[in-house]
C-alpha cells in the first residue's frame, strides 16, 4: 500500500528548528469518547523501558547519538488511557508543531531491536529538555531520516483501521 498522500507518512521533511511551547502534557483521544490530558508525571508512573544505542539521523545536520532513550511504551500508554480499542486500529502521534507519524497496532508489540516504541522523557539518563523534544516518540526500527522520531508529542489519537 502506498502512503504517498498520507501526511503522517512523509517521504522527507526538514526538521523544525523552533521549539513549540508546552510542558510535555499530551492529549489522548480515544476511538470513542472524550479526550483526556496526561502529564509527564503520570507517564513516568508507567513502567520505564529503555531503547539503547538509538541514533537520530537528521536531515538538516547529520546524525546524532547513539543515545539511550527511556520512557513508557506507547502500548502501555494506549492500554492506560485510550479506553476500549477497536479491533483494528492505529495510533496517530502528533507533535505540537503538527509533525507526526502513525503507528500500526502490530508495531506496538515489537520486541528489540524493532521495539519497543517509546514515549521517551529521558535521553542518556537526563530528562529531556523541551528544546530536545520533551516528550519524544522513539521508533527503534526507523533509521533513515528521523521521520518517525517525533519531538514535542502533544496528542495521541486512536484511529480505526490499519
Ligand atoms: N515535532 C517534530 N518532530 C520532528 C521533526 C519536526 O519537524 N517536528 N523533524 C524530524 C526530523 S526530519 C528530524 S531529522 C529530527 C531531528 O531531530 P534532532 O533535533 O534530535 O536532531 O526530528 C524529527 N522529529
Ligand atoms: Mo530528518
Amino acid at each position: 500500500m502506498s502512503h504517498a498522500h498520507d501526511p503522517l507518512r512523509p517521504d522527507r521533511h526538514e526538521p523544525n528548528l523552533s521549539t513549540p511551547a508546552g510542558d510535555g502534557s499530551f492529549t489522548v483521544q480515544p476511538f470513542r469518547g472524550a479526550p483526556l490530558v496526561v502529564t509527564v508525571a503520570q507517564l513516568r508512573a508507567l513502567p520505564r523501558l529503555v531503547v539503547a544505542r538509538h541514533q537520530i539521523v537528521s536531515t538538516g545536520h547529520g546524525a546524532s547519538g547513539p543515545f539511550s532513550f527511556s520512557g513508557a511504551a506507547l502500548r502501555d500508554v494506549a492500554d492506560a488511557w485510550a479506553g476500549t480499542l477497536p479491533d483494528a486500529y492505529s495510533v496517530a502521534v502528533l507533535g505540537a508543531d503538527g509533525f507526526g507519524t502513525r503507528v500500526l497496532a502490530a508495531e506496538l508489540g515489537q520486541s528489540p531491536p524493532a521495539g519497543p516504541i517509546l514515549l521517551a522523557y529521558a535521553q542518556d539518563e537526563q530528562l529531556l529538555t523541551r528544546a530536545q523534544g520533551l516528550l519524544r516518540l522513539i521508533v527503534p526500527s526507523e533509521k533513515d531520516e528521523a521521520l518517525r522520531q517525533v519531538k514535542w508529542v502533544a496528542a495521541i489519537r486512536i484511529e480505526a483501521g490499519s
